[in-house]
């Protein structure tokens, strides 16, 4: 038998953080692609429409008018998926019937009052005060609920609704799954190695490096050993960072600078606004403000859905809803490939 190649032979890897592995195909990458191609989004977006409700001045669903505004914008979602308060479900002993309250609250935050801009062509000041707005979301939403989670859908094939610069915020009384895992796996690593597992995996790969896409004085962004989709990377502080709140300014000026790098190599590679989901993850809020978090290490994930071009996606569908996770590509590839495509964004000239 031939020893073992990443590139060539097939394998499991595991997810510390999620606790569970995914299956890497590499040689399936070469097969014919027959299946669904999706439409390219026109790329045209008006600067203003004063009919889009994401815009300044407009009206939006409920009849509120938004505000003439010049930079950052954070409104309460009309449509929320949380209300702060409700009737409590009854109790119940049947373990197959389990019920629990959900309080929460919806924000939207528009980040600059033109619509025709993404976070990789506005300027670095720009991008600078959309990471302070979240910083100041993080404060003042923690202050009340358990967990805030900011998040970015970009493009209509992450099931954007609206152009328009922008992300959302829920916040909750309750550990939402995937953070129930993370906050559980990372405090079993602390235990056990006395280190933040991020903090460990951090330095590992800027030693190892071939996974790493982009560094600079105080952020890595890398994709991680056991991504799952394409082209997905995580971004993360050189120091223990619990919370985005918790950034210097260095910090901060620096993170707006690797992201504005980052998402014009992700706009880079098919030449489109490559959509994406996005999330930033640190340590619980609420009454967890008080406890001890030392496991916990801040970072952004982003999970683009995009495979071979811009009209060709990964489906998650199949064996990955029925069995496990699967990616063809290996996280190594993926990282090469990021490297090599431009930091400066295709519409931009250098010295903009
Ligand atoms: P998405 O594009 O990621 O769907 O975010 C847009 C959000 O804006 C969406 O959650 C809200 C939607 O509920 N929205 C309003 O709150 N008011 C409106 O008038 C339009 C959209």
């Amino acid at each position: 038998m031939s020893t073992f190649d990443p590139i060539e032979h097939q394998h499991i890897r595991f997810n510390p953080l999620r606790g569970d592995w995914v299956l890497v195909s590499p040689h399936r990458a070469k097969r014919p692609w027959k299946g669904q191609v999706e439409k390219l989004e026109a790329e045209k977006v008006p600067r203003h429409d004063p009919k889009n409700p994401l815009c300044p001045g407009a009206t939006r669903s409920n009849g509120e008018v938004n505000e003439d505004y010049e930079s950052t914008y954070v409104f309460k979602n009309d449509f929320p998926a949380m209300l702060e308060e409700g009737p409590p479900p009854p109790p119940s002993d049947d373990p197959l019937f389990q019920a629990a309250p959900a309080y929460g609250t919806c924000k939207v935050m528009c980040f600059h009052p033109w619509s025709d801009l993404t976070l990789p062509i506005m300027s670095h000041k720009e991008v600078r005060k959309v990471v302070d707005a979240w910083a100041e979301l993080n404060v003042d939403l923690g202050k009340k609920f358990l967990w805030v989670q900011l998040f970015e859908n970009k493009g209509a094939m992450m099931g954007c609704s609206n152009p328009h610069p922008h992300c959302q915020v829920w916040c909750s009384s309750f550990l939402p799954n995937e953070l129930f895992v993370k906050d559980k796996t990372q405090k079993e690593y602390y235990d056990k190695y006395n280190k933040p597992m991020l903090v460990d995996y951090t330095e590992k790969e800027l030693k190892k490096k071939e996974r790493v896409v982009l560094e600079n004085d105080y952020w890595v962004w890398l994709v991680p050993y056991w991504a799952v989709w394409p082209y997905e990377t995580m971004l993360l502080p050189k120091r223990h960072v619990l919370r985005i709140e918790d950034l210097t300014d260095a910090e901060r000026d620096s993170l707006a600078e690797i992201m504005k790098k980052l998402l014009s190599k992700y706009d880079n590679m098919f030449e489109v606004s490559f959509p994406y989901s996005m999330g930033w993850h640190g340590a619980p809020t609420g009454e967890r403000l008080k406890g001890d978090n030392q496991h916990w290490q801040l970072h952004a994930l982003y999970y683009p859905p995009l495979l071979r071009s811009a009209t060709v996606k990964k489906f998650m569908v199949g064996y990955e809803m029925l069995a496990q996770s699967q990616r063809d590509l290996t996280a190594e590839q993926a990282a090469e490939k990021l490297r090599g495509l431009s930091e400066v964004h295709y519409k931009l000239t250098e010295e903009s």
